[in-house]
């Protein structure tokens, strides 16, 4: 049985990003399925109050946002390898352009023309998410984001002229979490006509689609949360720890998205890697949770 968790929902776009990573990896595991709005009742409890989607569920050790999920993946299971050395950094920044300025160009036209598949209340809960997003304000800002999307679409579908995949022969985190935002996009006419368009992109769009998604079992939430109530998180240091005078062990620290999702989780400093931060909390119901964050997009506060 599978030890990985993923707390997602179908619609998600970063889920999609972490089941074709996990299907590029040949993965099994179990897919917990969490609430589009919040509240989410069955996630909090595991993340102190995160309520982004996914999260990666392993034992009770909690990885909060996908950047982080990615690099844990293959530190555990490194072949397949989405992140070779030598196109390390070009893969991260390109994973954090696509996963933050591409993504914010997508989203609000993407769900707009998704409206009716929605909840009534989807609006109002983004709009407690990310201030100004909602369908009413929306009308002004959608020619920017729409323009903005398409010149990064032709900027995508020129190196695709030239190489297979964004960074060369084989593909890399960099088109998985280039893929995630397209494939979703592609919903909203503007965007899909925009990927017809453009043929290296389009053709790329359906070779990255046809690739496998990982075999998931379906979890029932309160199956996910008794493995973590029996359980005890791990809290060695990993061989790569890096102290960081900033968050040294044992300090009390708040952490929050430095974009959107206000919801912050409180914990105690157990180790640090350059862009990771281990932290314990303990959650009245389900013991301790050792919850992971990367540091990079991340507001962390020492607790006065
Ligand atoms: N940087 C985060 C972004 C995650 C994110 O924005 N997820 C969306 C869903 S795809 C979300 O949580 N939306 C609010 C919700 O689902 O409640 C990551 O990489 O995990």
């Amino acid at each position: 049985m599978s030890d990985l968790i993923l707390h997602e929902y179908e619609m998600s776009p970063f889920s999609e990003k972490m089941r074709k990573v996990l299907g590029f990896k040949g993965l099994t595991y179990h897919a917990v399925e969490q609430p589009n709005i919040a509240p989410k009742p069955a996630l909090t409890p595991l993340t102190g109050g995160y309520r982004r989607i996914p999260v990666l569920q392993i034992g009770a050790h909690i990885y909060c946002d996908t950047a982080l999920m990615v690099r844990e993946l293959e530190r555990r299971f490194p072949e397949p390898c989405l992140t070779p050395p030598h196109l390390l950094g070009a893969a991260e920044i390109i994973a954090d352009w696509a996963d933050h300025r591409l993504f914010s160009m997508s989203a609000m036209p993407t769900v707009i023309a998704l409206a009716e598949l929605l909840p009534p209340e989807f609006f109002e809960d983004r709009a407690k998410m990310s201030p100004g997003f909602t369908a009413e304000g929306a009308g002004a800002m959608l020619p920017h984001f729409e323009s903005q999307m398409l010149l990064a679409m032709s900027n995508l579908d020129s190196q695709l002229r030239a190489t297979p995949f964004l960074l060369g022969e084989n593909p890399t985190l960099a088109d998985m979490s280039v893929y995630h935002v397209l494939n979703f996009s592609s919903a909203a006419p503007v965007f899909g006509n925009g990927i017809a368009a453009r043929p290296a992109l389009n053709e790329w769009l359906e070779k990255m689609r046809g690739m496998e998604s990982g075999d998931a079992t379906p979890m029932e939430a309160s199956v996910a949360l008794e493995i973590a109530r029996a359980t005890h998180p791990d809290m060695t240091p990993p061989d790569d720890v890096v102290e960081d005078p900033a968050l040294p062990a044992d300090a009390q620290v708040t952490i929050q998205a430095d974009d959107y999702g206000q919801e912050v989780t409180q914990g105690k400093v157990v180790w640090t890697r350059d862009n990771e931060l281990a932290v314990l909390r303990h959650d009245a119901d389900l013991g301790d949770i050792l919850v992971h964050y990367p540091k990079q997009g991340y507001r962390i506060s020492v607790d006065s």
